[in-house]
């Protein structure tokens, strides 16, 4: 019997669920609805961003799964995070609350900074003239205020190289419970990754399944050969052994779909495995990173001059 790998614990004490519904280009008008089959189907954790400008149509799904009593709050998992134009120590709060008021929630149980950028407060879109020199430290005290207040049961980041990391971690109060990065076959993470595992904290990665249909990606990860070998040897689909690879790798994965049948799909990854003669085969992948952030990046206008840069050489 396959170790089913349900949830991870963080270094708050509380429990990932291992699989989570991505909502990143989900579009309004679908992405309720895909909430709501997700849980319905037994889905505990949410992966939402300010950002993706549609909280509120999510929030309108959570308070009506819990009045249904579907879904006890307890027992759901959500994360928010806090966009870049936001990084201001007095609008992290705002930022916090707006967030809670859209989902319809008195608390996340995980809010993460989006991206070690900060951008001018009210502007829109990846207008290179709009990025302002960061200062991580200072957002990061008003985030472990929000963890000091319950409104953020855990906190952390997103699209920090282990340099980043490590750099946080020398300033810290309290220590990052969860790093969302990219991580799939063909972006493994793998020194990332060690270097969380040693310091206790979680990986979670986005875009599992590389992405396909992305506006701003051109993915191939699902035909990557050595995933539909295994695909095939195993009777399941690309998709499902890019997810399973991540929880065998100790990875919580988000997944995301608006599809009924693929958010199913998706979620059965739990009693079966990848056995370990074919999880060797993965460490012959070509590794890309695909979300490069090269709109973070400018000669004259960015703090980051270079892709290499903005990666800290992880590229
Ligand atoms: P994914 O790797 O989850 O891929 C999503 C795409 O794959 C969609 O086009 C979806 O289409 C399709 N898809 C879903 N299931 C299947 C399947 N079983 N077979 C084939 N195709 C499938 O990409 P994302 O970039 O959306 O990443 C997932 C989530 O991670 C985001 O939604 C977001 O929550 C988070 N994220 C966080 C980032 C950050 O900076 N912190 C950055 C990027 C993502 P369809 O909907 O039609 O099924
Ligand atoms: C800018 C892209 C954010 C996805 O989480």
């Amino acid at each position: 019997m396959a170790n089913a790998i349900r949830c991870f614990e963080l270094n708050t004490g509380a429990k990932i669920p291992s699989v989570g519904l991505g909502t990143w280009q989900s579009d309004p008008g679908l992405v309720g609805n895909a909430v709501n089959i997700a849980v319905r189907h037994g889905y505990r954790h949410i992966d939402c961003a300010q950002v993706y400008a549609n909280e509120a149509e999510i929030g309108v799904v959570f308070k009506k799964l819990m009045e249904e009593r579907v879904v006890k709050r307890e027992d759901l998992f959500i994360t928010s995070k806090l966009w870049n134009t936001d990084h201001a120590p007095e609008d992290v709060p705002v930022a916090m609350e707006r967030t809670l008021r859209d989902l319809q929630l008195d608390y996340v149980d995980l809010y993460l900074m989006h991206w070690p950028v900060r951008m001018k407060k009210g502007t829109e879109g990846f207008n290179p003239e709009n990025i302002e020199q960061h200062d991580i430290p200072s957002t990061w005290r008003v985030m472990e205020s929000l963890y000091d207040s319950g409104k953020a049961r855990a906190i952390g980041v997103c699209n920090f190289s282990t340099k980043k990391v490590a750099d946080l971690l020398e300033i810290a109060r309290i220590p990052p419970a969860v790093v969302q990065v990219e991580c799939h076959p063909s972006w493994q993470q793998k020194k990332l990754h060690e270097f969380c595992k040693s310091k206790g904290i979680h990986l979670t990665g986005y875009s599992p399944l590389g992405s396909p249909g992305s506006a701003f990606i051109k993915s191939e990860v699902l035909k990557q050969p050595v995933l539909t070998m295994v695909a095939e040897k195993l009777g399941k689909s690309p998709a499902q052994v890019a997810l399973r690879w991540g929880l065998q790798m100790g990875h919580s994965v988000l997944p995301k779909s608006t599809n009924e049948k693929r958010i199913m799909e998706n979620f059965d990854v739990f009693d079966w495995s990848i056995p370990d003669d074919l999880i060797t085969k993965f460490s012959e992948i070509e590794q890309v990173r695909l979300l490069r952030a090269t709109v973070f990046v400018h000669e004259t206008l960015s703090p980051y001059k270079t892709v290499e840069e903005f990666w800290d050489g992880e590229i």
